[in-house]
């Protein structure tokens, strides 16, 4: 893929953006209250996910042993790309408190008119003062209209998030925008003991805020305002006249196009194929229990619940955001080097990719010739370790499985902040 539609940042770099909210482990350490530290790392698992909002530049792929770091007051990450097919990146974050620490392995699926992504692999988050762990895996995005129209981006799905230690979960649904976009970008949820009795109602849009409230609040405010919600899967209102919808076709409309040949995907319209009578399959329909008995909601017009607290919102962009990738004001950080950082950093680190550099400067033209150098370096590399019989070894991470899930992962295996990076590779 050309260099022109990428952002100058590699995936790990945007792996490591998923702790601009970080203040939100802290604020979840210092809670007494299990349901509210559960409201905080809720909020930061949501926050995390804000930055993709429009943007639509693709990340460099890390070669395999590419590395970035970060170092801010309060917490330091270090993320490795740990496999390179399939690909799969792992990074581990500690601060005095706590310790977030994941994988992840974005799957792509084309169906035509866009791409969805699965980043499959699981997210931890350790709080020592409390023995707990907390554990979820990020839902899917979908990218819209490749082919022709405006990019946009639309995250949707079940997000589970459960603490190992007191059974407590909380159980997230990511709407798809609906055919009337009424709920673009919404993401409402319970909070339930380990008896799944209902204490915390979230709700909010992973774009902007999340707040909570009671339940009992939450269900004076569904009976009060009855009118507004949805029936026997019946939809209560329809949209606004005139309202510009992204509408798009459901999840299982495309599941069934794909089974279509390819030609007629890329020339199909999704919408005229099917009316929205066929939408029974929408995620946001779900109003019934899902999986393992969890309940879920059947609110759409949640928006201001009383008692409510907000629990994150989201800075705003720089004014000239628009002009440099959509990029947030943490984004456009993450490939500073102050001089001392300069004399330490690792020679895999990816601030030293010099086609990233040269996209950062404008440069397509001399981007694009390093990001092929450095593809091929990798495809020669990996030849010659076939011919030696060498495998590949990881540096920073073991392949192994996470003690809460049992789930494949790959742990950190220490030692990275003592900056001992002689034995490392040129991949450069
Ligand atoms: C979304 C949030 C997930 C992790 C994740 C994995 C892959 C990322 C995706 C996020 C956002 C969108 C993304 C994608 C890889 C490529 C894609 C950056 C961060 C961009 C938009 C590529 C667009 C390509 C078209 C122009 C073809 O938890």
């Amino acid at each position: 893929m050309p260099v022109v539609f990428n952002e100058p940042l590699s995936f790990l770099q945007r792996m490591a953006e998923y702790m601009e909210y970080a203040w939100l482990l802290d604020k979840a350490d210092a809670q007494q209250d299990p349901v509210v530290r559960m409201q905080y790392v809720s909020a930061f698992a949501v926050s995390g996910l804000a930055s993709n909002w429009e943007r639509v530049g693709k990340p460099f792929n890390p070669l395999l042993g590419e590395t970035y770091e970060l170092q801010r007051d309060n917490y330091r990450i270090v993320c490795e790309q740990v496999s390179h097919h399939p690909p799969v990146s792992a990074f581990y974050a500690d601060s005095e408190h706590w310790n977030f620490h994941g994988s992840i392995h974005p799957k792509l699926k084309f169906w035509g008119k866009s791409v969805e992504i699965q980043p499959k692999g699981c997210l931890t988050v350790e709080f020592p003062n409390h023995g707990e762990a907390y554990t979820w895996s990020n839902v899917n995005c979908c990218v819209h209209n490749i082919i022709v129209g405006k990019l946009w981006i639309e995250q949707y799905g079940s997000m589970e998030i459960t603490n190992h230690a007191t059974g407590h979960r909380c159980v997230l649904t990511f709407k798809t925008a609906g055919w009337f976009s009424k709920d673009l970008h919404r993401i409402e949820g319970f909070i339930c003991d380990k008896k799944k009795k209902k204490l915390s109602f979230i709700y909010g849009k992973w774009t902007e805020f999340l707040r909570a409230t009671d339940n009992t609040s939450y269900e004076e405010y569904v009976k009060t305002n009855a009118h507004k919600f949805r029936r026997n899967g019946k939809k209560a209102e329809e949209a606004p006249a005139g309202s510009t919808s992204p509408a798009h076709a459901p999840r299982n409309v495309l599941r069934k196009l794909n089974t279509i040949t390819s030609t007629f995907r890329l020339t199909s319209e999704p919408e005229a194929v099917v009316g929205p009578e066929g939408d029974e399959g929408d995620p946001s329909e779900e109003h019934e229990e899902g999986e393992g008995g969890y309940p879920r909601t059947d609110s759409t017009y949640s928006i201001d619940i009383p008692n409510s607290s907000t629990l994150w919102e989201v800075d705003a962009r720089p004014n000239n955001s628009s002009q440099y990738y959509h990029f947030t004001l943490f984004a456009m950080s993450l490939n500073d080097t102050s001089e001392e950082l300069q004399r330490t950093l690792a020679p895999t680190d990816c601030r030293l990719r010099p086609d990233i550099r040269h996209l950062e400067t404008g440069d397509i033209d001399s981007g694009a010739v390093e990001k092929s150098r450095l593809e091929e370096k990798q495809r020669d590399a990996r030849k010659s370790r076939k011919k030696s019989k060498n495998e590949w070894k990881s540096r920073w991470f073991d392949q192994g499985t996470n003690p809460f899930t049992r789930q494949e992962d790959w742990l950190y295996s220490g030692g990275y902040w003592d900056r001992n990076f002689e034995d490392n590779i040129d991949i450069f």
